[in-house]
């Protein structure tokens, strides 16, 4: 099936997305029209039934970065945030690989988004031009935090202040790509790699990118605890249970991809071991009120979009991906202040709500179509749920109070406090994702069962 959105051809096959930029004439140059296409596309690709993603261009170039026609009109560092590093950003977001087919020339901002993606392959003709310092700029886009992981501090500095240009060998031998081909042969490798990739287990690959993309600034303490936490997660998951099954029954795994079945659409997956640094239970409270503050004043202002969020889906359908991801990101936020607040993960939290950085984490589905007449009603009809959620509201915070001598005596959270703080976190969140438009499935006191030894 082969659709075009603007200036981006994109082509779906299986669970096989491949996303062409789409300006031959300008070796794909990106102008503001091509980054928001650009944009709309990899947001199709957060769809779960996506596997893997191809990026490539048409025409005979990759893409050579920024148009250098539409610089002189544009303010650099407000195009570069608006623009180029929402969509980086989105490219590491993606829990599916990324692979860059590098075609021809990836200049500039192009060699960025190269380099952004979770794997590159080049055509014998692509060249790699790190085009910033031959027009007197600095690499942007992510270019020098990309590429100087690829090839080094030393290599990364000399080759962005010469501005060379790499043949695909070269980039080969640097490590800047892992394979190349033959010029006709880019287009069937790529979407050969894909589809492999595609019939992986998905959610055990995002992992794998998460952890990656932590180990370079991790400590090694913190990046073990980081792949234990994943770890748990990924043994829930169906594809854990095929791949073991197809070990011992000797026969090829057939894995779908699926994350562990949710009961509800906004999950609580907590992987916290229990033990609590007892310093920061004494001052547990303390500690937590700036975060508190930012949370409900977070939390409060997507209250207030959701009105918009509201009439959006009552003309459409569906949600605006944007406001969505607001809401989403503070909900989340919220999740982790809560838990970190009643003593059900011991880290303090990070500020901005991205998922995978606390130990309890809330799973989200991505923006789908959701009912008008429960958009319509919805502060009505979550009336019960609200009320529910208050009394978890106290319950939790005297499970946290009781918790919190408990944890002061012997460094760990009893099993019982920690799985009733999560379960009453759990709830709240699921009325507040209810209310803010998250999902139109009703809170659900049912959840699914906990993994054993947590
Ligand atoms: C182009 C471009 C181009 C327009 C080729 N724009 N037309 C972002 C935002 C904000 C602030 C600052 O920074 C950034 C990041 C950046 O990306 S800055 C870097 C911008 N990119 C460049 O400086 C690359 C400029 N291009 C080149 O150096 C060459 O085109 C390379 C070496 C990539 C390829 O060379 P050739 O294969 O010889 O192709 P060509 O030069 O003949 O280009 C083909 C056509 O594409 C040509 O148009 P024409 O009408 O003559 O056929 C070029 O004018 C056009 N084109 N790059 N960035």
């Amino acid at each position: 099936m082969v659709s075009v959105v603007a200036l981006v051809e994109l082509t779906r096959d299986g669970a096989v997305l491949t996303i062409a930029l789409n300006r031959p004439e300008v070796l794909n140059a990106f102008n503001a029209e091509l980054h928001s296409a650009f944009h709309a596309a990899l947001e199709d690709a957060r769809a779960d039934d996506v596997r893997a993603v191809v990026i490539t261009g048409a025409g005979r170039g990759f893409c050579v970065g920024q148009d250098l026609n539409e610089f002189q009109t544009m303010d650099i560092r407000e195009g570069l945030r608006g623009r180029y590093h929402r969509n980086v950003t989105l490219i590491r977001e993606l829990r599916k690989p990324v692979i860059a087919a590098v075609n021809g020339a990836a200049a500039g901002a192009g060699l960025s988004l190269a380099a952004a993606c979770d794997i590159r392959i080049a055509a014998e003709g692509a060249t790699f031009v790190p085009a910033f310092i031959n027009i007197g700029l600095v690499p942007d886009s992510g270019g020098t935090y990309f590429v100087q992981r690829l090839v080094g501090t030393s290599r990364a500095f000399s080759w962005f202040v010469s501005g060379r240009r790499l043949s695909a060998q070269e980039a080969e031998t640097w490590g800047v790509v892992s394979e190349v081909v033959a010029d006709e042969e880019l287009p069937a490798r790529a979407h050969e790699l894909a589809q492999q990739l595609a019939a992986m287990p998905t959610q055990g690959i995002a992992w794998t990118k998460q952890a990656i993309d932590s180990a370079e600034n991790a400590t090694l303490a913190d990046q073990l605890e980081l792949e234990a936490r994943l770890q748990a997660r990924a043994a829930q998951t169906p594809d854990f249970e095929e791949g073991v099954a197809a070990f011992l029954e000797k026969r090829p795994p057939q894995f779908t991809g699926l994350p562990a079945k949710p009961y509800h659409p906004l999950e609580l997956a907590v992987d916290d071991d229990r033990r609590r640094w007892r310093l920061t239970v004494l001052f547990r409270y303390l500690l937590a009120y700036p975060h508190v503050y930012l949370a409900a004043g977070w939390l409060l202002l997507s209250g207030l979009l959701t009105l918009v969020q509201g009439v959006i889906i009552l003309i459409k359908g569906r949600p605006h991906a944007g406001l969505f991801h607001y809401s989403e990101r503070a909900l989340r936020y919220w999740v982790h202040v809560n838990a970190y607040l009643l003593l059900v993960a011991d880290p303090f939290p990070r500020f901005r709500g991205w998922p995978g950085t606390y130990p309890v984490d809330l799973e989200t589905p991505p923006p789908g179509p959701q009912n008008r007449w429960k958009t319509a009603f919805r502060i009505l009809l979550a009336i019960p749920a609200i009320v529910l959620a208050s009394v978890l509201g106290v319950v939790g915070a005297v499970v946290a109070l009781v918790g919190w001598f408990a944890a002061l005596a012997v460094g760990r959270m009893p099993k019982g406090m920690r799985d009733l703080g999560a379960y009453c976190i759990r709830y709240q969140a699921q009325t507040y994702g209810y209310l803010l438009l998250l999902t139109d499935r009703y809170p659900s006191l049912a959840q699914r069962a906990a993994r054993p030894g947590l």
